[in-house]
This record gives structure tokens, sequence and C-alpha cells, in this order.
């Protein structure tokens, strides 16, 4: 299960390796499109197997908790380095599942991508649907298959780095497991975490999800579009997530129709031109 919530994973999570530090060409049993030689060694109390959750103390859960996440901050480091050593700027999108986080991609990969290099790592519980629209727009793209697991840790986003041969100076975006709760917790090692919300899912989501509003420094709102036939109230879900994070960043945004992309690239570019990435 998850460490975290309890949510499920690591019940189908056959991790066939050991625990011991050592380099390694790693399979995760997950369907994953890959199976490469990576830069991570292994860290003790990084996989779930550690965190089953039958019989044990609430002590020993939060222990077990907190070792999953150390593991997890531990990788995360290493593939922050990697990424920084690199000039590769990560952003890690995280939503309620539908909120538009591939469509807003392949919208936003067809108006940069003859400007920067750029890859996608697409995360799911199950099927390579998003790894396959993101292909469709010419750019490389990993499926992630989490199976019972709940989110992207920084691990296998790890070995999905390598699997994708990231260009130097270039743009990754990493598609999270859609829930807007495990993701939260999990570093793995972006430069932003970018949450979208879109307009049919309650303006007080922010609150109710506060992890996640927290720990975003961008939120896009999207799906603008439908705003006419609903009655969700924008400035009351931008006041709720300053409420949860003083410091996030609000975007209005359709992917559907492109009112707001500008708004969105411009930020884009901007996060682009600190890593030194420019132009084409
Ligand atoms: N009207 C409208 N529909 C949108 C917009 N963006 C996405 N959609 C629709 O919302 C649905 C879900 O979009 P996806 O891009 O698959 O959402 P997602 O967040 O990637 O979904 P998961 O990966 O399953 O979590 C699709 O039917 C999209 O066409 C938008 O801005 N406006
Ligand atoms: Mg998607």
């Amino acid at each position: 299960m998850c460490g975290v919530c309890g949510c499920g994973e690591g019940l189908n999570h056959s991790h066939d390796h050991d625990h011991h530090e050592h380099s390694h060409t790693h399979g995760h049993g997950h369907g994953d499109d890959h199976d490469h030689d990576h830069h991570h060694s292994h860290h003790p109390a990084e996989s779930p197997e550690h965190a089953h959750a039958s019989g044990l103390t609430p002590a020993r859960m939060v222990q077990i908790e907190q070792d999953i996440l150390a593991g997890n901050n531990r990788y995360a480091a290493e593939n922050r380095n990697y990424l920084a050593e690199r000039g590769i700027l990560a952003l890690n999108l995280v939503s309620s599942p539908g909120s538009g986080k591939t469509t807003l991609l392949t919208e936003t990969i067809e108006r940069l991508k003859s400007q920067f290099a750029i890859s996608v790592i697409e995360g799911d519980q199950q099927t390579a649907r998003d790894a396959e629209r993101i292909r469709a727009t010419g750019v490389k793209a990993l499926q992630i298959n989490t199976g019972k697991g709940c989110h992207l840790d920084a691990h296998r986003v790890g070995h999905a780095f390598e699997h994708l041969q990231l260009e130097r100076h270039s743009l990754l975006f990493i598609e999270n497991v859609g829930n807007l709760v495990c993701p939260a917790a999990f570093d793995l090692g972006e430069a932003h975490k970018v949450v979208i919300l879109s307009v049919t899912e309650g303006e007080d989501k922010p609150i109710k999800y506060p992890d996640m509003f927290y720990a975003a420094d961008l939120m896009l709102l999207n799906k603008i579009d439908l705003l006419p036939y609903l009655d969700f109230d924008s400035e009351q879900c931008i006041r709720y997530a300053k409420q949860v994070n003083p410091k996030i960043k609000v975007l209005a945004v359709s992917a559907k129709t492109g009112e707001g992309m500008d708004g969105w690239l411009k930020w884009l570019q901007a996060e682009l031109t600190l890593q030194h990435i420019e132009y084409a």
C-alpha cells in the first residue's frame, strides 16, 4: 500500500530487487515501457514492501510513512542534481483525473516544439493512452503505469530520465497520476509542481485538498470556456488557493479554445530563461 495514504500501492507492486546499494538494470514489473540502467543507487526503505499495513501499530505506520518519504526524497535529490547538471527544466503536472493535463500538454507542445526540445513522462495507473497522445505531437514520451499505485515516485521517474535520454537544455513535463492527494507528498526532483484545476470540479477544491495547492507554485484554472454553463466562482476559488498558499500564482486557461494560453507560455518562457534554456 501507499504508506502515505494507505490507498493500495504495492499490493500489486512487485519490485524485483533487494535493498542493497547497487547500480542496476531495473525491471519494475508494472508494464512500464522501459527497463534501463540508471543513475540511482538504491536506498534502504525506498520500497513499498516496507509498508504492509496488517498488524502494524499506528506508531509503526507513521515510521513507515516517514521512511518512504525520506527514501523518495533521496531519489528526488538525485533527480534534481541530474536535471541541474544538464540544464533541464522539469515540471510536475498534478490534478484530479480529467482536469485536462494531457490536453493542455499537447496544446502547449504544439506551440513550443519548434523552439525547445521537449520530453514527457506520463503517469497513469493503466494504459499508454496519454503517452500515445503526446507522441502524436512528435515529442518523446514514456508511459509509466503505476498499477494500484496512486502517484509517481522519484525512483521510477529517475529511471524514465535515462530511458528518454533527455537532451541538455530541454523542457521535461511529468504528468502525474490523476489524484489530488498523494502526488502532493512525493517530490520528483521537479523545479515546480503545477496544479491544474478545472472549473467543473468546484471552487472549494483548494481548501478541501490543501496539501496539493500548498505544494504547487502555479495553479492553472482550466476549462474556462465552460464558465458560462456553470456557477463556478473563479474569484472565490482563487481566494481559497491563496488562503492555502499565499505565494501560489494563478492563471486561467482553456486548453480547448486556447484562451489564456499566452499567459501560461509566458510563465513557461520565464522559467526556461531562468534555466538558461534559450529559443532555438
Ligand atoms: N471544454 C473543455 N474541455 C477540456 C479542456 N481541457 C480538456 N478538456 C476535456 O477534458 C477531458 C479530459 O482531458 P484530459 O486532457 O484527458 O485530462 P487529464 O487531466 O489528462 O486526465 P487523466 O490523465 O485521466 O487524469 C477531455 O474530454 C478533454 O477534451 C478545456 O479547456 N475545455
Ligand atoms: Mg492525462
